[in-house]
C-alpha cells in the first residue's frame, strides 16, 4: 500500500474501538464516490437504490461505517433522510470548491441537514474538493460562502482536498475522528 494510502487507512482507524458511523453527503459530483475509493473501502460498496434516493453502504473497517449518498434538490425525499440519521457519529460534507455556482445549493442542503433533529450535536468536516481546480475557493472562502460560523450547536472543521490524489484526506479524517471522540467522552459522563 503507498504511504499516502496507508496514512488515509490509519486516519480511518483513528476511530477504532468507537463503533462509529460517518455520513458522507454532498451535492453531486461533489467528489464523493471518488473519496471513498481513495479511502480504499471501495471493494464493498453497495447501492440501495429507494426512489430517486442513491444509498450507498460500505462495508465496515474495524467498528467504522460509512453511508453515502447524494443530497441536492428532491425536497420530497429529505423526509426519508431521518431513518439514515439516526445513531449518526459524524458527517463528512463534500464540496466542489470550484462550483461556485451551486455554493447556495451546498449550503441549504448542508443546513437542513444539520436541523435534522436526529444530528442533533453531530460534528462536521466540510471538505473543500477540488483544490486542484482553477478558481478554487480556499477553504476559509468556502466556510465564509457556506456561513458555517453562524451555524451553532456543532463542532465543525474546513479542510481543502483533493479527491483525485487524496491530498488532506488524511487531516479531514483525522479531524472528524477527534471531535466524534471528544463528543462520545463527554456523552459518557
Ligand atoms: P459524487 O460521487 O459526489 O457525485 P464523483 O462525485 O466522485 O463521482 O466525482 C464527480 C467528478 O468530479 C468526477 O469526474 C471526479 O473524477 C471529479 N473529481 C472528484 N474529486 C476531484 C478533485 O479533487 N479534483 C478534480 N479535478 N476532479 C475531481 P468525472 O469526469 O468522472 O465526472
Ligand atoms: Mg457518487
Amino acid at each position: 500500500m503507498g504511504l499516502l494510502l496507508s496514512r488515509i487507512h490509519e486516519a480511518v482507524m483513528g476511530f477504532y474501538g468507537l463503533n462509529a458511523r460517518i455520513l458522507l453527503l454532498g451535492l453531486d459530483a461533489a467528489g464523493k464516490t471518488t473519496i471513498i475509493y481513495k479511502l480504499k473501502l471501495n471493494e464493498t460498496v453497495t447501492t440501495i437504490p429507494t426512489i430517486g434516493f442513491n444509498v450507498e453502504t460500505v462495508e465496515p473497517i474495524k467498528n467504522v461505517t460509512f453511508t453515502v449518498w447524494d443530497v441536492g434538490g428532491q425536497q420530497k425525499i429529505r423526509t426519508l433522510w431521518k431513518h439514515y440519521f439516526i445513531n449518526t457519529d459524524g458527517l463528512i460534507f463534500v464540496v466542489d470548491s470550484a462550483d461556485s455556482e451551486r455554493f447556495i445549493e451546498a449550503k441549504s442542503e448542508l443546513e437542513a441537514i444539520l436541523e435534522n433533529d436526529e444530528m442533533k450535536g453531530v460534528p462536521y468536516v466540510v471538505l473543500a474538493n477540488k483544490q486542484d481546480l482553477p478558481g478554487a475557493r480556499c477553504p476559509l472562502e468556502l466556510a465564509e460562502e457556506l456561513g458555517l460560523s453562524k451555524l451553532r450547536g456543532h463542532e465543525w472543521h474546513v479542510q481543502g482536498c483533493c479527491a483525485i490524489n487524496g491530498a488532506g484526506l488524511v487531516e479531514g479524517m483525522e479531524k472528524l475522528s477527534a471531535m466524534v471522540k471528544l463528543r462520545k467522552k463527554s456523552r459518557t459522563f
